[in-house]
């Protein structure tokens, strides 16, 4: 949760026609574009330099770059996103990180499908969940891919109806986790400390710890307070466009 870098992407036009599981309403496109550059602000003010890259308008979903690569110390991972309409997305991803990574991979297989957002990089290993983006295959695929790096891939499951796996959990330091009740009931955080998102809160279970703030989306008052109990330094930050399109604070980032 330590970084010195982080690469945004500007929302869209076409963000309106962001894919969503339940239709209430199409986002804002200013009120969005002002929440994103809060969200880059509270990047900047932890002294990490934002790279932001250029709106795509062929694809409405863009802004959320972080399904689009794993970054890791050793090098990054380009995803294969399970979304048709979000293929196209990693292929813009990977001559940035080119710029920036000695060494880049890449899901390749044709039957491999994996969304960076099903990912969680903890101090000790890489939990990928299982979900509608990302299959069998493409856990396989990355596993085989980061081995030679040290790094261990366990394969968990992300809730029915739940997009990704961090949509209902967030890396809060070295051995916390903020998680839903739904989530954290597989088991999946054992050995972990986890602090539970409020009951009625769990749209307020994707946040960012980076640096010295973790960055939560605003609107979730009880979850908030148990992590203000909890000792951390919080922003908040808008959400409520990007939620339609069930985007938060994860996915509006790579950060390494
Ligand atoms: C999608 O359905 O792919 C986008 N509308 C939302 C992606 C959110 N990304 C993330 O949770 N990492």
């Amino acid at each position: 949760y330590s970084f010195t870098h982080a690469i945004t992407r500007r929302p869209p036009l076409s963000v309106t026609r962001g894919l969503r599981a339940e239709d209430t309403g199409n986002p804002d496109h200013a009120l969005l574009q002002s929440h994103h550059a809060d969200y880059i602000a509270a990047l900047r003010a932890t002294g990490a330099e934002v790279i932001e890259l250029p709106e795509l308008e062929d694809y409405p979903d863009s802004l959320f770059v972080e399904d689009t690569a794993l970054c890791l110390r050793e090098g990054a991972v380009i995803m294969r996103p399970g979304a048709p309409s979000r293929l196209g997305e990693a292929a813009e991803m990977a001559p940035h990180l080119a710029q920036l990574y000695r060494e880049l991979r890449r899901i390749e297989a044709a039957d491999s499908f994996i969304e960076a957002g099903d990912i969680l990089t903890t101090e000790s290993e890489i939990l990928v969940g299982r979900s509608a983006r990302t299959n069998a295959a493409g856990v396989a695929e990355l596993t085989r891919l980061v081995a030679d790096w040290g790094y261990k891939v366990r394969e968990v499951h992300t809730p029915p109806g739940v997009l990704h796996f961090k949509t209902d959990c967030s890396l809060m330091d070295g051995e916390t986790i903020l998680a839903t009740d739904r989530l954290a009931a597989s088991g999946c955080f054992t050995g972990y400390r986890v602090i539970a998102v409020a009951e009625g809160e769990e749209a307020g279970a994707n946040a960012i710890r980076f640096n010295d703030k973790v960055i939560v989306p605003s609107g979730f008052p009880r979850t908030r307070d148990r992590l203000l109990a909890a000792g951390f330094d919080l922003v908040e930050i808008g959400n409520s466009e990007c939620a339609k399109i069930d985007g938060g604070m994860s996915c509006l980032s790579l950060r390494f």
